[in-house]
């Protein structure tokens, strides 16, 4: 027989995603919690000073939805067959947070229709107060990598993450078996540039290209500057890396859309950048966020360290 789970994953499925798992609204194991809080205390969340508010709500998706009885997690996996290298993939396709969103309201509608009539939910994908990779774990859709990524074994860490946390009370899923599904592979630690990744589990975001290049403001510190070499917006080196991702499917969702012109952008051509050309090709994409004086500063450093000017 069918299950309310089981109709809730077909249409979260057809509604174009690629892995589906519920939790309870428990909040998350409180290892967590302790390592995000050391996390803070060591200054290695950098300038995102954003992350040290809510604290609590992070761990407890209960604090974010009164009355929350299950978390409905998704990943939409956006592996491109044709990596950029300049600029970080999920940034080649159109703004994944608008698309993951819309499709968990599509959701929270068929529930209140099907359901239950007084449902009450919250949506949550990446600028909420949630820890996303620890929920999705907890659901059943992945293990978090030495990467720091949630990771699921056949579809690997090409994911990008979206919840529906709901009053709706659901059968949990179970995580995956716990086993070490590293093992001793140190790919993604020896391929990060600027060395932010590292064997003790602690992430210095200051020193990921990512974050240098999409959520620091302002000047480069001079040390760092040759290890964005040619990364105009994000990386992916350490996702690349790991042997996980090179058997893993591409993106196979048609709707979810790419930008092929995004592809082989030039430092000297973005230099020249009026703020039209800019809005024309990033008015859908995570970047429009970031702005055009912020790529600008990134493009001038990769032009450097090319020798282009
Ligand atoms: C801040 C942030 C960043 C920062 C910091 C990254 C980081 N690793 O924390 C920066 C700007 C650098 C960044 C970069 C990227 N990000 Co980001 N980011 C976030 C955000 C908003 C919060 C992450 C966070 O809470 N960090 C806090 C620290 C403490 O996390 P952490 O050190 O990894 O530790 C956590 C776990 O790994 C685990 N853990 C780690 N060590 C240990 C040890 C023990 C003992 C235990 C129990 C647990 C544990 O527990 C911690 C808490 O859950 C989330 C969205 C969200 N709301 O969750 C997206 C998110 C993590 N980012 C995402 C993506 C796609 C990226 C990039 C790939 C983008 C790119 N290509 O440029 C890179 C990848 C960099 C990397 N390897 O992490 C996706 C990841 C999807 C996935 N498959 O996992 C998310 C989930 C957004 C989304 N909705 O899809 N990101």
């Amino acid at each position: 027989m069918r299950t309310i789970e089981d109709e809730i994953k077909q249409k979260a499925k057809s509604s174009g995603f690629d892995l589906v798992g519920i939790t309870t609204a428990e909040p998350i194991d409180s290892a967590h919690l302790k390592h995000f809080k050391k996390w803070l205390a060591a200054g290695r969340n950098g300038k995102m000073a954003w992350l040290a508010k809510n604290i609590e709500k992070r761990f407890n998706p209960a604090l974010l939805l009164p009355n929350a009885q299950s978390v409905i997690c998704t990943a939409l996996n956006y592996k491109s067959l044709t990596p950029s290298g300049k600029i970080a993939s999920y940034a080649l396709y159109q703004d994944y947070h608008n698309f993951i969103k819309q499709r968990l309201f599509e959701l929270a509608d068929f529930l209140k229709n099907q359901i239950l009539k007084n449902l009450k939910f919250k949506i949550c994908v990446d600028s909420a107060p949630l820890a996303e990779r620890a929920i999705a774990e907890r659901a059943g859709l992945g293990f978090i990598g030495k990467n720091h990524l949630l990771t699921n074994p056949q579809l690997g860490s090409f994911l990008l993450l979206g919840e529906l946390i709901t009053n709706l009370p659901l059968e949990p899923d179970n995580p995956l078996p716990s086993k070490d599904y590293c093992k001793d592979c140190s790919r993604c630690i020896d391929a990060c540039p600027g060395g932010a990744i590292s064997k003790n589990r602690f992430f210095d975001a200051c020193k990921c290209i990512s974050y240098l290049t999409i959520e620091h403001k302002g000047r480069i510190p001079k040390e760092l500057k040759s290890k964005i070499n040619s990364h105009l917006f994000g990386c992916d080196r350490c996702i690349l890396a790991c042997p996980y991702n090179k058997k893993a499917p591409a993106c196979g969702n048609r709707d979810f859309k790419f930008f092929a012109e995004r592809l082989n952008l030039l430092p000297e051509q973005i230099l020249k950048f009026s703020q039209d050309d800019f809005n024309n090709l990033f008015a859908d994409s995570p970047i429009n966020r970031t702005g055009l004086r912020q790529l600008k500063r990134n493009a001038l450093i990769c032009a450097k360290n090319q020798n282009k000017i």
